[in-house]
């Protein structure tokens, strides 16, 4: 139980006619657009995000030819977000999420250790857009826009050591607005990793925006992993923390279910999790049945990353 006002109130000072309407929208879930959500819940002084000003960024014609888009609708409320609940619908609950300001930490085996505001560190970064595929663990999968930057861009800003193998993402800790974060069972914070070889692969992507728009909370504002060729669960959402390392992480699934869940968690049809089959996936919004790819189609990218690694559970 806690007494205190949450951060996330407002407070008797602010309760003019127009907060209490725009709070009771806000509860009631209409706003979801600017005035509402943008304003109301958010600390005093908090600012808009600079990511607006940058959309909507180009789109890269190299990334998502011929496949068709998921309905934003389908991908922007059919998510996993564990932090704010076990079921698919969690958007509400997740926009208790302050997401201006952002602080985020490099640090680690590194010769630049940064910790930044998200604003500043898209100023050393440049937008695009890519549409990508994403395949969940559990068989759906979708095919969206993202904008952002290469993954690679930020470990060049870091200059990580030759003794640093690893990068670490840490999401986010915030238990008052995260209920489940209060759950002892789970090893908080969701934290997820990749080779430095991964991460400096072209397809790994950052993202802040989806559908030429600010990411939306409920999809892991204000920045978000995407790693297509890999089980949607490596993709870790709302990073506070990428941190340069010697050993590979303990990942949150890991740590959860080290028979279900691997490190590598590539995607691969041919070799089923412990408890279904992974050779078909559900398009959400169509619902759709299609054969789920090696490597999630994605093999030509990302195949050389594994080679002289064949003995490992690359596909778990
Ligand atoms: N912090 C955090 N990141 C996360 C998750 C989560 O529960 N918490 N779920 C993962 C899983 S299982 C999937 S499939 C994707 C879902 O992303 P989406 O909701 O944008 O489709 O986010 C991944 N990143
Ligand atoms: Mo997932």
């Amino acid at each position: 139980m806690r007494f205190g006002r949450r951060s996330w109130e407002i407070s008797e000072a602010e309760v003019t006619p127009e907060a209490v309407f725009l709070e009771r929208r806000r509860l009631l879930g209409f706003a979801a657009g600017g005035l509402a959500a943008g304003l109301v819940g958010l600390p005093r002084g908090a600012r808009a995000a600079a990511v607006e000003g940058l959309l909507p960024a180009k789109a890269n014609p190299a990334f998502g030819q011929g496949d068709t888009q998921t309905a934003e609708k389908a991908a922007t409320s059919y998510n996993n977000f564990y932090e704010f609940g076990l079921s698919k619908n969690i958007v509400a609950a997740s926009k208790k999420l302050p997401t201006t300001p952002w602080t985020i930490t490099i640090d680690g085996l590194v010769e630049k250790p940064l910790t930044l505001d998200i604003d500043d560190l898209l100023k050393k970064v440049s937008l695009e857009e890519r549409i990508y595929r994403h395949r969940c663990v559990e068989a759906w999968s979708m095919v969206v826009p993202w904008t952002g930057f290469p993954v690679a861009e930020l470990v060049k800003l870091a200059a990580p050591k030759a003794e640093a193998k690893y990068l670490l993402m840490e999401s986010f800790m915030n238990p008052k607005v995260a209920p489940y974060q209060s759950a002892p069972q789970y090893p908080w914070p969701y934290v997820e990793g990749l080779t430095l070889a991964e991460a400096r692969n072209d397809l790994a992507f950052l993202a802040v925006g989806l559908y030429g728009k600010p990411m939306p909370t409920q999809n892991g504002a204000p920045i978000r992993l995407a790693v297509p060729w890999k089980y949607g669960f490596k993709s870790a959402k709302s990073i506070v923390r990428f941190s340069f390392v010697a050993k590979r992480p303990q990942t949150f699934w890991e740590a959860l279910g080290p028979d279900e869940y691997g490190f590598w968690a590539n995607v691969n049809p041919k070799v089923a999790h412990p408890r279904w089959s992974q050779a078909n996936e559900r398009r959400i919004g169509t619902e759709e049945m299609i054969p789920t790819r090696l490597f999630n189609g994605y093999e030509a990218e990302v195949a050389g990353l594994y080679q002289g690694l064949e003995k490992e559970r690359l596909y778990m």
